[in-house]
């Protein structure tokens, strides 16, 4: 469309990309987000070093992003002109503004009550057809899959295969800018697609011998709605972190596979050790995640304390949203502001009392 070409993610890793010379572009400029060294949860006494590859800095605030602008310039360019996806909010996000930017209609289901504020905000402002339903992500997805077969929409959730072609970008990226591939890397894990999809493009760097080793992936799950940890899908998924209350995942093969070629594994956190994962990386390093980014945060942290991780050893976590997606929770979990007279005498009071 507009940008210039370099800046195009799917101009950048094209070879890598089913997408046809000729289809034109649905972009919003995603990619290329930063990769910040985390300094008080790395470890220089151990010399380990933790990055979080920051994707909630996409147009829409997370990494759904990635996989819906191949999704969708491959539905525009095969000539669809809807799209539909079950979402616990990111990728109803995320589907609306590129159906908006392509000229395409929207429909979202989502599950009533239990998607974060912005979310919502964002799908209902981009003109997508909401559609909210007495029910989990997991019956949205059964309804959509429906709708796919049954009426002429595209289904955009990562059971769509451009989207983790569109995903895998992130571990190009991230090999791009460390010149190799970490060691670990630590990730939230809700429908199993992310997950997938970065060992896909790890694996697709090592064939290609940009790079001989991959790293050891690491799922991480609300203990809420942990299908992978206990074996079997969960039927009523609970968490705090809404985006991955999910119980069925949809990528559970390719994302068993990627734990198990990469000697990895899954790892479970309480909500509470995620909110208190958010609020460390607030509160000390300047980063302001949602509560699912956060559970990785929250399986690194207990993976350092029980050492099971080398000395030595580089470490991405996936930062998959921005905390701004989720005002109501970072709100409820703050101490809340104090309220004083207008004048000078009473907000030095509170500062003194600060600081002293
Ligand atoms: C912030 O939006 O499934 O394991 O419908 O929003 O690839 O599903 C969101 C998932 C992690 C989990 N972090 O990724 C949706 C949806 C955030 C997310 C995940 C999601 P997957």
């Amino acid at each position: 469309m507009s940008a210039p070409a370099e800046t195009v993610l799917v101009e950048r890793y094209r070879s890598f990309l089913p997408v046809p010379n000729d289809a034109d572009i649905v972009t919003l400029d995603e990619g290329d987000t930063p990769l910040v060294r985390l300094h008080t949860v790395s470890d220089p006494s151990r010399s380990i070093e933790v990055y979080a590859k920051c994707e909630g800095l996409n147009p829409t605030g997370s990494f759904k992003d990635r996989g819906m602008t191949v999704a969708v310039t491959m539905a525009a360019s095969e000539g669809s002109h809807a799209i539909i996806c079950a979402s616990t909010g990111n990728t109803s996000a995320s589907a609306a503004a590129y159906a908006a930017r392509g000229g395409l209609s929207a429909f979202v289901v989502i599950p009533e009550g239990k998607i974060a504020l912005g979310k919502l905000a964002q799908a209902m402002m981009h003109g997508a057809r909401v559609i909210q339903i007495e029910g989990n992500f997991d019956t949205g997805m059964s309804i959509v899959k429906d709708m796919a077969e049954t009426v002429p929409v595209t289904l955009v959730n990562s059971v769509n295969p451009y989207r983790l072609h569109g995903q895998k970008t992130a571990a190009f990226e991230i090999i791009d800018a460390l010149g190799r591939a970490p060691d670990y890397h630590f990730l939230p894990v809700g429908n199993a697609g992310n997950i997938s999809a970065y060992w896909m493009g790890y694996t697709e760097y090592r064939d290609a011998g940009v790079v001989s080793e991959r790293p050891v992936m690491v799922g991480c799950q609300a203990s809420g709605a942990a299908p992978f940890l206990r074996g079997h899908p969960v039927d009523e998924p609970e968490t705090i972190a809404t985006a991955i209350r999910i119980g069925c995942p949809q990528s559970w093969a390719l994302a068993n596979q990627a734990q198990e070629e990469s000697r990895g594994w899954f790892r479970e956190s309480s909500d509470e050790d995620i909110l208190t994962a958010q609020k460390v990386l607030a509160e000390r390093e300047g980063i302001f995640c949602e509560p699912a980014s956060a559970v990785c945060i929250a399986g690194l942290i207990a993976e350092l304390e029980c050492r099971t991780i080398p000395s030595g050893a580089t470490i991405v976590c996936t930062l998959t949203g921005h905390g701004l997606k989720d005002p109501d929770t970072a709100i409820a979990q703050s101490p809340q502001p104090v309220k004083v007279s207008p004048d000078p005498t009473a907000v030095r009071g509170v500062i003194l009392e600060e600081i002293n």
